[in-house]
């Protein structure tokens, strides 16, 4: 279980009360745990939007052309439903598409567990379903069910398997103001109901039900969110099954705070969190976008967000044929090769002991000891304040020999300084382990004045910060259940 009350002994005073949502300040959340542990996933957007590619009759749409994002084609373009699925779904035939080779891909990446667009906006299912026609099975030539594959190599490899599901918004099958769907809300309703039915009863373990976009109809919501409880009482539900506009607490069945995209939060969550992060502009596949984020950056960003206590969501954009981009495999393995080395540092860790970061980078935590993040380097040497006494012992990470590192303290402002080598075992990010012999005892006077992403905000464009981020403390049960 995680140490979260010697962590936060010092903090609590500070921090606004807010509580998550009523219904699992009662219940046990122990269906949280493989899911707090993982602290990284893959999000994959993928469907009929991708053979578009971002643009629509020779027009560039992609994020990279300040529009919305490539998978919002169809709304960006004004492209009718009809003339959407006849222009897309007769050419939607993947046959690069491996089950197999995504899910090796994201287990070589380090990561935990998976999250592919089962329904987007544009209403088209990825899998078998009695609801609609309007589906992989009836509406392609490629007739193979993509939820199916992926979620039963997801179980033959161990990877956590979840869908997203776009709830609310369906630009083909819901009449809303201006769009003329197929149905009427009453039958798209029922539409909706059906695929979770077949969503949660005909897949396996789902683990994750990543709705998206909510609204505001709280009966709407919580009865979808009922259903995932009744069939699969283990599925972590994200808290985009409701607008953002609903207030925390009557996120009856929210499991996990969905911060805005591309978010990083600049002080610690103390409720489970999620962002999802895109490796270049858009989510969906775009032929255009070469925004693409360095390995480093990734590294960094998976680093941060477990500082701030935040599962991250890593998302991949495959190709209409159903291969994830020469580009995405490249900085997904690169990555998965630091966590080969410093996964301990990552998974399973809580947030930093202080609130704040430093020069060279931030803190995660786990038993007594705490891990250093190093994504800047001086020979001069690391030191930090915060945390109180003398460290047992000092090493790096990837040293299986644990070396020592030589190390001072200050008991006067409780600074601790740690000499290293001239130049850094590892640019993207080397970890050093600092052990105490005891529970790690925070300096709760402790000031700092770095917030990585937040004073060098310029270094990832697209990552925002949030005024309401951090500022939320966990439900009295919630905490007594960790
Ligand atoms: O509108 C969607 C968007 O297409 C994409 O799926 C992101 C992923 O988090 N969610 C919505 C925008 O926040």
């Amino acid at each position: 279980m995680r140490p979260i009350k010697q962590l936060f002994s010092g903090l609590l005073g500070l921090l606004a009360i807010l509580p998550m949502s009523a219904a699992s300040a009662s219940e046990d959340d122990s269906h949280m745990e493989w899911w707090r542990d993982a602290r990284y996933g893959m999000f994959i957007h993928w469907g009929l939007y991708s053979i578009a590619g971002g643009e629509w009759k020779g027009k560039d749409y992609g994020k990279e052309q300040g529009g919305a994002s490539a998978e919002w084609v169809m709304n960006s373009a004004k492209i009718p439903g009809k003339e959407y699925r006849e222009t897309l779904a007769p050419k939607f035939n993947p046959t690069d598409f491996d089950a197999k080779k995504w899910v090796s891909l994201a287990k070589e990446a380090g990561m935990k567990y998976m999250v592919i667009t089962s329904k987007h906006h544009d209403g088209f299912c990825l899998f078998d379903t009695d609801a609609t026609d309007y589906n992989v099975m009836d509406a392609t030539p490629f007739k193979r069910d993509i939820i199916k594959e992926l979620s039963d190599e997801c179980a033959a490899q161990g990877i956590k398997f979840g869908v997203y599901y776009s709830q609310f918004k369906d630009w083909y099958h819901r009449s809303r103001a201006r769009d003329k769907g197929t149905l009427t809300t009453e039958e798209y309703l029922k539409l909706v109901e059906k695929n979770l039915d077949e969503l949660l009863s005909n897949y396996g373990e789902m683990s994750v039900l990543w709705f998206d976009t909510g609204g505001n109809d709280l009966i709407e919501a919580n009865a979808q969110g009922a259903r995932v409880r009744e069939l699969q009482p283990n599925a972590v539900i994200c808290s985009r099954l409701y607008s953002r506009k609903v207030p925390a607490g009557k996120q009856k069945y929210a499991d996990f705070n969905s911060l805005p995209d591309r978010m990083l939060p600049a002080e610690r969550m103390t409720e489970d969190t999620e962002t999802c992060m895109t490796m270049r502009h858009n989510w969906g596949y775009d032929r255009t976008d070469d925004a693409w984020k360095s390995e480093k950056d990734i590294v960094e960003f998976l680093a941060l967000c477990a500082a701030r206590g935040v599962n991250l969501l890593l998302n991949v954009g495959p190709d209409p044929l159903g291969n994830i981009l020469p580009e995405e495999t490249e900085r997904l393995k690169a990555a998965g090769k630091w966590m080969a080395v410093n996964g301990d540092s990552i998974y399973g860790t809580t947030p930093s002991p202080v609130d704040f970061d430093f020069w060279w980078g931030a803190m995660t935590q786990k038993e007594q000891s705490v891990f250093l993040h190093v994504l800047e380097w001086k020979k001069e040497g690391i030191e930090f304040n915060g945390i109180v006494g003398k460290p047992a012992k000092v090493y790096f990470l990837a040293d299986s020999g644990k070396k020592p590192l030589p190390v001072s303290y200050d008991p006067a402002g409780h600074v601790t300084k740690i000499e290293v080598p001239e130049k850094a075992p590892d640019a993207r990010n080397t970890v050093i382990v600092v052990e105490y012999d005891g529970p790690v005892v925070s300096d709760p006077e402790a000031k700092g004045k770095f917030h990585w992403y937040t004073t060098r905000s310029k270094r990832h464009t697209q990552i925002r910060k949030s005024k309401g981020a951090g500022k939320h403390a966990l439900p009295e049960a919630v905490k007594q259940a960790r």
